[in-house]
């Protein structure tokens, strides 16, 4: 009987302590000081794109280079394909303290800082250098400076390039070709009212569901750069596919604010500079994937319908009212510092 009973007592002590160990809980690194315990730090960085994307090939770099930089105290975990979910919750999960990085779009952002609809005025940027200059500069800052009220903080502006339509209905050459089109955007209403100017019927849907939805018909087609069209192998679920080129997507690199303000600042140096030079090595990347993934597309069996000067012109026309309306949500003087900022980059 005694023996029995010191057994017992001896079982609950081990569970009792195991159950003080605390193990890798997801508040571990949350308001984690770092450095006492000689254990390395976490960052859980996920995103949606799959692991061919150039943002994961560049993930993949920013993980190198930290984890070199601090000699491994602190140690990156890479996530793709919405493995922790979409971008709006991965993004709440950072504010949350339960991730540590993820790098949206910056549309789903506008969730959280209705001041980044400016980059969803469609035909905002007329180039990738322009919107490299711009981003990088003080009016892009300003808006990365927006996001420490939420518990972001914008490391740097990745990209995820210029957005084109493709739909499985009808070739689209211009604006009354979107007539009737259920379009699938993101999360955004910029995003949703510009299409239903062009006469589409959009729908907002997170990222990871949209290829399932083209392949039931939920919806007939989408909008995004080349590589994600190619990379995620929508030319399966997809007939046709336009140059509308009609919105440059920035990506912001985010990090938590409370596990960023639990770094130090030879820490906090690190991963800024790894955010920003793994975001030089993105743009380069995702350029030549792009370049290179229209002819792919076709390849892959999409048929191109080229978007004319004169067709363009027309969709600018019909989205102005939503433009000039979302102007107001930003900021009239914001929206002029973007576009002054635009006109003294070309
Ligand atoms: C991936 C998304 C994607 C975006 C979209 O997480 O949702 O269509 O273009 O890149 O952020």
């Amino acid at each position: 009987m005694k023996k029995t009973l010191s057994l017992l007592m001896a079982a609950f002590m081990v569970l009792f302590l195991a159950a003080c160990g605390g193990g890798d809980t997801d508040t571990d690194n949350a308001g984690d000081t770092g450095g006492d315990t000689g254990e390395a730090k976490k960052i859980r960085a996920g995103i949606g794109l799959n692991d061919a994307h150039p943002q994961y090939q560049s993930l993949l770099k920013f993980k190198e280079l930290v984890e070199e930089r601090t000699n491994g105290q602190i140690e990156v975990e890479t996530y793709h394909s919405s493995q922790l979910g979409d971008d709006r919750t991965m993004t709440e999960a950072l504010q949350l303290g339960s991730q540590e990085v993820t790098i949206p779009s910056t549309a789903p952002l506008v969730n959280f800082v209705p001041e980044f609809a400016v980059f969803d005025f469609p035909f905002l940027f007329p180039s990738e250098e322009v919107a490299d200059t711009v981003l990088d500069g003080e009016v892009g800052q300003k808006f990365l400076g927006m996001l420490e009220d939420q518990n972001l903080v914008g490391l740097a502006y990745w990209e995820n390039g210029f957005r084109d339509v493709t739909n499985s209905v009808r070739p689209i050459a211009t604006a009354a070709d979107f007539k009737g089109l259920k379009l699938r955007t993101m999360e955004n209403q910029v995003h949703l009212e510009a299409f239903q100017a062009l006469g589409a019927n959009p729908t907002p849907m997170a990222f990871g569901e949209l290829f399932t939805a083209m392949q039931q018909g939920t919806v007939d087609g989408q909008e995004n750069p080349y590589a994600t069209i190619n990379l995620q192998k929508y030319y399966e679920v997809q007939d046709h596919v336009s140059n509308t080129h009609h919105i440059y997507s920035p990506f912001v690199f985010l990090m938590s604010k409370s596990f960023f303000d639990s770094l130090t600042e030879e820490q906090q140096q690190i991963v800024k500079d790894a955010a920003v030079e793994a975001g030089q090595h993105n743009r380069e990347l995702n350029r030549k994937t792009n370049a290179e993934s229209l002819e792919a597309l076709q390849e892959n069996g999409m048929t191109f319908t080229e978007v004319s000067p004169e067709a363009h012109a027309e969709m600018k026309e019909l989205v102005q009212p939503v433009i000039d309306k979302y102007a107001d949500q930003v900021g009239a003087d914001l929206v002029q510092e973007v576009y002054d900022a635009i006109e003294a980059a070309q």
